[in-house]
Order: structure tokens, then C-alpha cells, then sequence
């Protein structure tokens, strides 16, 4: 049938009326239908392996869009709604965001599952259902403030399954029902399935805090995604969250096995598991409590468990790395804690070194630790982070298991990050090379031969432009923030980090407010977006959204200043915000202190979209670096081996064991004004003396993250990059090279590696 003939009839069976006669919503939840059951009646991609990818998050981002080029209809669509007087972009801008992640590893998963489905593998993903996703940030006074954010709605791409298995909790069973998410592969006429787990009567009030009794879990569990650092209460619960995923997986898994008529015993053989980040780390006792319930020997299951189970390590931040107190398995799941014991016993008899431990001697499990004694394959996701790794905080057990280390290099799905978010510089880059960079991303270093094509140049820059007139117009129509399309647009989104030292940024905009008010005007008007939410219970980070958003309203209101600099923060900022900001920027802020940041992945992005970084040799950017040469990007800072013989305090440390003093750079007279000025009365005016004395205080006696280190020779390379931005040829050439050797980034790229390497599914 038609298509034109399929959407009048579910406009039809639903609304009672032809398309031309529904409103906007309407018109988005006709096409989610037909969508939706396009891609579930798609095949499964063939295979005697199958990999299930188990994360507790999934940022997918909006999909109709998505969903439509996967399925190679959005060129007919969008025509046909053109034929009725519609936009297709209007129409897409109805769907709620689902905000199933907190950042970069969430998106990193849903990245993946674009592409395995591209290149046929057969590989789910298994994760938790939440109704809430991502709290909703609002700015008032100032600050942030979080709201809920509900995203299911009456229709969603949710597919129920009619399947179930139950969970057994310490004094209760708990149903986890499964719903799918169908991902359909772009050209490959295959799907495969998110698979997502809710209890089965889900409350439909917001997360308010919980009580651990039956009743409450059974109604709440999945009602709320855990922000990566909240308060010592929704600990537990995500223990819960936790096993309630991996128990209903694991059993979906041998379920499978099962129904496919494997024995038990080739589990290994037909399945892999990988696991993203220590969350869903409880699958390998569970899995091992399945077998051996189902009758296999302790010895066998762990055997079959550790040929089965991969890790993927997502940061090296001690405080990230999870370890669960036993009591709170005891309390979740207390049949799990003999097989943990067991495998423990195990371990420390063949490993003795505490530091190698699954348990410690205050009763805790480390997850990491779990995972790689008892899984074949530990990857990290950038060169540097997997060197780290090996090198210093893994070391010892890389002693052990050097066979089981490996590299996989992020990246990231050019169909959503080029050709979706940017259609103008897609159709651009048709034009020069055609159009098989789509299914080989490597072939956008084709480019390079138009680097002295001036009539090639100038239409990137115009393209460029044009993404940030149509930011311009969005920051206007959202937030009433109006600013010059003609500046330099620098941008920094991302998770609000110390870390990723925003607060840095922050310093520059400072030194070039002083600038100005002192009569030296930049070469020319810059514009600093930033887009960030901080986790609620994170203070310092918050003091950081608020000394940032201070900065805007001193600035906006400032006649002198406001032509040459202005800072506009987008409020919650998620997938949809990044798919705007990201075609629109000239400089892309990747600016984490060496060593901490394990990959990155919106540096990638910006880069495909022919941002210029300016960053330091951290995570990916070390990558990047390499790939597009010095002339095509920014680099400062201190390098990673250095911060790490810092933190180690080697020579003279001070008394929090580093050697870094941050007072000895704060005393800098070109430092001390920019910090200072967090507390001049010109800020004091505006913010909170509370939350901004306590902001410069930590940055001069503490500044954990070392920004006072790297802030001098970051305002040069930036102020070199706007410099530079002024030769327009000599800019767009820099713009060609980094979407050129953008392709490596490509996370088809990454999955190929993963297949060939970990998962070995064809
Ligand atoms: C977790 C936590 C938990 C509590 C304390 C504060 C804190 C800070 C960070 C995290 C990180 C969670 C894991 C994560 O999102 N890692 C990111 O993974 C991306 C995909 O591999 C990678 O590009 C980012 O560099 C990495 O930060």
C-alpha cells in the first residue's frame, strides 16, 4: 500500500478524519504508528551469536526522525506532508524527548545500538523502562532547579511483549514486564530490539523518595532514572534498579538460548554479553545462580559466565567506580551474596593481593573487580584512557590478565550527528564526493581534495552560518536570548564536571569582560553557549551553573561589553538542544583536565560538523589531535602523565597528598584578578554571596581539577583560535580537514572493532 494511502488510514482508524484535517500531534502520532509498526515487523538480523548489550542507560534521543531514515522513508514523508502544507520538522518537534541517560554513556549506547543494527548484527540491548527520565531543568534566580520529566505519553515507541519473568527480591517477587523498542537498521531491512524492563503497575506520581517495602518497590522502582552523583538515599534503590535489570535479562537470555533449543552448556558459544560501565555488573552472579539453579556444577557456570561476559570501563574517577556494601545485596538480592562469597574465595585463593579484590575488608563488592576476573575481555574507550588503565589504575590487574585488555575508541552514529542534524552540510558533502560516506564514513577523507576549492570553502562557511542564524532564531523563540550570528560561537555542552572544568571557561569570559571594560576590544564579538545539568546534589557544580549564569545577566545588561561578548546558557539542554548546537559552533570546547576525561564523545560530534577544538590532549581529543595535524586544531595544557605524577604528590607533596598548589598559581597576577572577580561587587550584585565566596575559595585552596594550572595557557590558545577565525579561507580549510578525518569517529567504526575483537557474531 501506499504510504500516502497507510497514514490516511491510521489517521482515519485513530482521529476519525483524513491527515489534512489533524493537528501537529496528531500528525506526529500517525507517523510514530506507521513507524513504529514498519519497524517491528522487520526482521531479526540472522545469526548463531547474539549479543545483548545491558546498560542502565539509554539516552536514545527523539526517533521519529531517526527512525524514518533508517527505514528510508523520510524523503517521501516529508514530501507528502509538504503536499498537505506541513513540516515535518514541526511535526518531529512533537515527541518528547526520551531522557533515559544522564550523558555521554547513555548516548554512547544508544549510538551503538544504531549501529549494530546498521551493519546487521544480531545484538539487543536490555535496560529499565523509566518513567521519569532525566530530571527537567529550569533556571530561577539564577540557578537551577530541577523539575520532573515525564516522556511516556498514551502512544510511545514502547511495543509491548506479553513477556515476563519474575524477580526474586529479599522477601518478595516482583514482576518485570518487558517492553521493545524496535531500531531498525538504516539499509539494512533488518531490526533488532531495546529491550526495556517496568514493573507491572508502575505509579504514575513523580519519584518522591521511597520506602524499601514491598509496595513501594513494586509500584516506584522504575520510576526514576538515578542522576550520577545524588544523595545517599537513592543508593539502594539502585541496587534494586540494578538487579531488577540484570535478573529479568539474564533470564530473557537463557530463555532465549532455550527457545532457539542451544543447551546450556553452549552458552558461551552462542551468547555475549557486554556490560557498560559496573551498573548491570550483577548479571555475572546471576547468571552463575540461574545455571547452578537449572543444575550445572559452580565450576562449569563459571566458566561459561566468563566466556560470555565482557566490560567496558567508562571512567577512571575513583568515585565513580561503584562498590555496593554487601549488606545492601544482602537486603536487595541476599541469594546472589553466596555466589559473590564464592566467587571471592576463589579469587583472593588464586590472587591474594587485596588490591585485586572482589571484596574488601570493610564488606564491600567492587564491581570493576568483579567483572574482570570473571569476564574475558576489559576495554576502555579512548587510546589514553585504555593506556591509564593498564598503567596505573587497573595495573594490577593488567598484570594478571594482560590477554584480557583492549582498546575500542568511541564513537558516535554519523545518521543522527550528520545527516540528520545537519542536512545542508550533508547535501554539501554529496555533492563534492557523493553519497557513499553514508555506509563508510572513512570515505569523508575524499574531502581533502577540495582544500583549495575556493567555491567548496565558501559554501561550508555559508552552510555554517546558516546553522547558526537558525540557533539564533531557536534561542530567541526559546528563551528570548538574542545574540549576533556574525560572532564566534563557542561551545561548551556537556555534564556539569569539575572535572570538565566549565569553571575554566568561565575564568576566559571573565579576563575578556576585564578586557573590554579596559578599553581593549577583541578582535572580534565572541558568543560562549554552554549547555549543562548538574546532578542535584552536586554543590559545587551548581555554584558553577550559578557563576555562569551570573556572568550572562552582568554581561547582558551591560552596554559597553554586550556588542563584543555575550554568554548564553540554553536551558535543559539534552539530545534535541545538542542536534541545534552542534551544527551552529565554531570552536569546540573539550577542555577536561588530562587524564580524566576517559573518551568524550560530543567532541566527535562537533568535529563531523566541522568545529574547530580547542582542548587539551585528554580522552579522544589525543585522537583527534593526531588525525587532523596542529594546524586544524587547539591544543594547551598540561599532559596527562604530569597531572598524574601530580596527584601522586612524587616530589614535595603538599598536605592532600598532591603536589599541585593551587594557591602558588592563584598568586599569578594575571590569575588572581579573573578569581577574585567571582566575588567583586559586580557579581555580588547580581548572585548569591554564599554560593559564589564558596565557589572562589575552593578554586584558590582546593581546585581539585587544576584549573588555575591550565587557565593561563588556555586563554592563549583561545584567544590565537578567535584570532585565527579571522582569515575565513585559512578557517574553512581547518573546518574541511576536521569533517574529513572526522570518519574513524564513526561508531560503525567502533562496533566493527567491538565484533571483530570481543563479540565475533559473523
Ligand atoms: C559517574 C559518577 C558517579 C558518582 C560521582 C561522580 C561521577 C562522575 C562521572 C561518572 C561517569 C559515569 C560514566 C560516564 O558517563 N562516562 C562517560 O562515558 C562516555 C562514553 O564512553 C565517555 O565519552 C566520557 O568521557 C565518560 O565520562
Amino acid at each position: 500500500m501506499q504510504l500516502k494511502e497507510q497514514l490516511f488510514q491510521t489517521t482515519q482508524a485513530r482521529f476519525g478524519c483524513a491527515p489534512d484535517q489533524c493537528d501537529d500531534h496528531q500528525l506526529y502520532e500517525a507517523l510514530l504508528i506507521l513507524t513504529r509498526n514498519m519497524a517491528q515487523n522487520r526482521p531479526a538480523p540472522k545469526g548463531e551469536r547474539k549479543l545483548y548489550y545491558f546498560s542502565a542507560e539509554f539516552l536514545m534521543g527523539k526517533l521519529l526522525s531517526n527512525n524514518l531514515l533508517a527505514l528510508g522513508l523520510h524523503d517521501e514523508v516529508r514530501a507528502l506532508l509538504a503536499d498537505l502544507g506541513r513540516d515535518l520538522g514541526v511535526i518531529e518537534s512533537m515527541e518528547p524527548e526520551p531522557s533515559l541517560g544522564n550523558g555521554g554513556l547513555g548516548r554512547l549506547a544508544a549510538c551503538f545500538l544504531d549501529s549494530i543494527a546498521a551493519l546487521n548484527l544480531p545484538g539487543d540491548g536490555v535496560g529499565l523502562n523509566y518513567h521519569y527520565g532525566l530530571f527537567r531543568q529550569k533556571f530561577a534566580q539564577n540557578r537551577q532547579t530541577e523539575e520532573p520529566d515525564p516522556w511516556l505519553e498514551a502512544d510511545s515507541w514502547l511495543i509491548p511483549t506479553g513477556v515476563s519473568f519474575d524477580v526474586p527480591f529479599g522477601g518478595f517477587d516482583l514482576k518485570a514486564v518487558l517492553y521493545d523498542i524496535a531500531i531498525p537498521g538504516a539499509g539494512s531491512g533488518c531490526a533488532n530490539r531495546l529491550h526495556l524492563f517496568d514493573v507491572a503497575q508502575p505509579a504514575d506520581a513523580p519519584w518522591v523518595g521511597i520506602d524499601f517495602d514491598k509496595g513501594d518497590i513494586a509500584h516506584r522502582l522504575t520510576s526514576f532514572l538515578y542522576p550520577d552523583d545524588s544523595d545517599e538515599a537513592g543508593r539502594l534503590l539502585r541496587v534494586y534498579q540494578q538487579y531488577f535489570m540484570v535478573s529479568a535479562g539474564a533470564q530473557l537470555i537463557l530463555a532465549e538460548l532455550e527457545a532457539k533449543g542451544y543447551a546450556l552448556n553452549t552458552l558461551a558459544d552462542h551468547v555475549v554479553v557486554q556490560i557498560n560501565d559496573t551498573h548491570p555488573s550483577m548479571v555475572i552472579p546471576e547468571l552463575i545462580r540461574l545455571l547452578t539453579e537449572k543444575g550445572m556444577s559452580f565450576d562449569e557456570a563459571l566458566d561459561q559466565v566468563r566466556r560470555t561476559c565482557a566490560y567496558t570501563n567508562h571512567t577512571i574517577l575513583a568515585e565513580a567506580l561503584e562498590k555496593w556494601p554487601l549488606a545492601f545485596i544482602q537486603k536487595a538480592a541476599p541469594q546472589l551474596v553466596p555466589v559473590i562469597q564464592e566467587m571471592d574465595r576463589r579469587m583472593k585463593e588464586a590472587h591474594p593481593d587485596p588490591r585485586v579484590a572482589i571484596l574488601d575488608d570493610q564488606g564491600r563488592v567492587h564491581m570493576a573487580h568483579m567483572d574482570i576476573h570473571c569476564g574475558f575481555s576489559v576495554n576502555g574507550v579512548a587510546a589514553l584512557h585504555t593506556e591509564i588503565l593498564k598503567n596505573a589504575e587497573l595495573k594490577p590487574f593488567y598484570d594478571l590478565y594482560p590477554e584480557k585488555f583492549n582498546n575500542k575508541t568511541n564513537g558516535v552514529t554519523f545518521r543522527r550527528w550528520l545527516e540528520a542534524c545537519n542536512p545542508e552540510l550533508a547535501a554539501l558533502i554529496d555533492g563534492c564526493i557523493g553519497p557513499h560516506w553514508r555506509q563508510d564514513a572513512k570515505k569523508l577523507e575524499k574531502l581533502l581534495e577540495f582544500q583549495e576549492d575556493e567555491a567548496v570553502l565558501d559554501r561550508l562557511l555559508a552552510v555554517k552560518q546558516h546553522s547558526k542564524d537558525q540557533l539564533c532564531r531557536v534561542l530567541w523563540a526559546r528563551q528570548h536570548i538574542e545574540i549576533d550570528p556574525q560572532s564566534v560561537f563557542d561551545i561548551q555542552v556537556k555534564r556539569l564536571h569539575e572535572y570538565k572544568r566549565q569553571q575554566m571557561n568561565a575564568l576566559y569570559i571573565i579576563h575578556k569582560y576585564l578586557e573590554i571594560k579596559a578599553g581593549r576590544l577583541p578582535e572580534r564579538p565572541v558568543t560562549a553557549l554552554f549547555g549543562a545539568k548538574a546532578a542535584p546534589a552536586y554543590v559545587m557544580a551548581k555554584h558553577i551553573i550559578h557563576l555562569i549564569l551570573c556572568l550572562q545577566k552582568l554581561i547582558d545588561s551591560d552596554p559597553q561589553v554586550r556588542p563584543w561578548l555575550r554568554v548564553a546558557m540554553v536551558e535543559n539542554y539534552n539530545v534535541t538542544w545538542a542536534e541545534r548546537l552542534i551544527p551552529a559552533c565554531d570552536i569546540s570546547e573539550q577542555i577536561s583536565l588530562a587524564s580524566k576525561e576517559a573518551s568524550g564523545t560530543g567532541n566527535m560530534k562537533f568535529m563531523a560538523n566541522g568545529a574547530i577544538t580547542l582542548g587539551t590532549l585528554d580522552g579522544a581529543n589525543v585522537e583527534i589531535a593526531q588525525l587532523v595535524g596542529e594546524d586544524s586544531i587547539y591544543t594547551f595544557g598540561q599532559h596527562s602523565d604530569a597531572v598524574i605524577r601530580m596527584y601522586a604528590g612524587e616530589e614535595n607533596p603538599a598536605p592532600d597528598g598532591r603536589s599541585y598548589r593551587p594557591l602558588e598559581y592563584y598568586h599569578r597576577p594575571a590569575v588572581e584578578r579573573l578569581v577574585d572577580f567571582i566575588v567583586s561587587p559586580e557579581l555580588l550584585a547580581i548572585g548569591d554571596p554564599a554560593s559564589l565566596s564558596q565557589l572562589w575559595r575552593d578554586m584558590k585552596n582546593k581546585d581539585w581539577f587544576m584549573a588555575l594550572l591550565d587557565v593561563e595557557d588556555y586563554i592563549a590558545a583561545k584567544d590565537r583560535a578567535i584570532q585565527d577565525y579571522g582569515d575565513r579561507r585559512a578557517w574553512a580549510k581547518k573546518m574541511l580537514v576536521n569533517i574529513a578525518k572526522s570518519g574513524y569517529f564513526s561508531s560503525d567504526r567502533t562496533i566493527e572493532q567491538y565484533n571483530e575483537d570481543i563479540w565475533k557474531l559473523k
